[in-house]
């Protein structure tokens, strides 16, 4: 299915991140290329919370996840990464050059070493580190809805502000009618060492399927972990729903097994379908998700919520 190439990804810094995957896709380059590349744009940021500059983990720590997909199940993650600049670059050479779909922390590094990755210091960037001493004082694991990074009651930045999300996932159609899919992350602020959201794991922070369309998710990891989300976004979509009503339906499932505690987390999935058709839906208000379809289009769309 030939098709106009499109690009959507998650939240506000989508916007920018999609002007760098628009430049692949409007000179007829392939998905895999334009979501690899949009998202570096995030991950170089410096004001923005994916990639080294992100939150810590509770030792101090900045361990980032990222994966990447493509039209023909080839699939790449990393997780639990220090030091290294791009991690969805790292995810896509495991993808193409190793026997495995998924390397993680020290063997990780090793590899994207190995790769000519450069190795960056150890350390944490301005804000980070202000936000993690901070964090100190209290200590406490509480992610604050739609502001995943501040992992405390205290938001860190400005409500809504392109600081504020620790994650962005990314799904495009190039001009050959193929999808692919990526997710990179530094994780929930100040959580556990060790600990691995959904981004990183395929099916869970994304799933493409070329011949059904692509989903990818935010928000709160675990909760979209239980119902391995992106995968069930696709599988919805198989049976015949549109990108949107597919992640409403999602959505929804994780709020009956949330039941009560479905208000204190936020997840977010967006989702496109081989005929270039784009959707969103989130558990809360306050997601929104970039979309580009010509270089002067850039849009910023709300998504629909379940919890009014
Ligand atoms: C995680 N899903 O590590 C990520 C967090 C996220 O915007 O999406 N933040 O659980």
């Amino acid at each position: 299915l030939a098709g106009k190439p499109l690009v959507i990804s998650t939240w506000d810094t989508g916007l920018a991140a999609n002007l760098g995957a628009w430049q692949v896709l409007r000179k007829g380059g392939q998905a895999l290329d334009a979501v690899e590349a949009g998202v570096m744009v995030t991950e170089a940021s410096q004001n923005c919370c994916v990639g080294l500059g992100g939150n810590p983990d509770r030792e101090g720590i900045v361990t980032l996840d990222a994966c990447i997909m493509d039209d023909k199940f080839n699939c790449g993650s990393v997780a639990a990464l220090e030091r290294i600049k791009h991690p969805i670059s790292v995810a896509r050479r495991i993808m193409e050059r190793t026997p495995h779909v998924m390397l993680v922390g020290e063997g990780a590094q090793q590899f994207a070493v190995a790769q000519g990755f450069p190795l960056e210091p150890q350390q944490l960037s301005p804000d980070a580190a202000k936000a993690y001493q901070e964090w100190l004082k209290t200590s406490q694991y509480r992610p604050v809805i739609n502001i995943e990074n501040s992992g405390s009651h205290k938001p860190v930045g400005p409500v809504g502000g392109a600081n504020n999300h620790d994650t962005i996932a990314m799904l495009a159609q190039d001009a050959q009618g193929n999808l692919s899919g990526s997710c990179t992350t530094s994780g929930m602020g100040f959580k556990m060492r060790g600990r691995l959201g959904d981004s990183p794991l395929i099916g869970s922070g994304l799933f493409v399927d070329n011949a059904v369309g692509a989903a990818a998710a935010t928000g709160q990891g675990e909760d979209v972990i239980r119902i391995a989300g992106s995968h069930t976004v696709v599988e919805l979509m198989r049976q015949g729903l549109s990108p949107t009503a597919a992640c409403k339906a999602a959505v929804e499932r994780i709020a009956r097994i949330k039941g009560d505690k479905a208000r204190e987390i936020q997840v977010c999935f967006i989702a496109i379908n081989n005929q270039g058709q784009h959707g969103a839906f989130a558990l809360q208000k306050g997601f929104s998700y970039a979309l580009c379809t010509s270089e002067n289009q850039q849009q910023l769309v709300q998504s629909g919520y379940l919890l009014k």
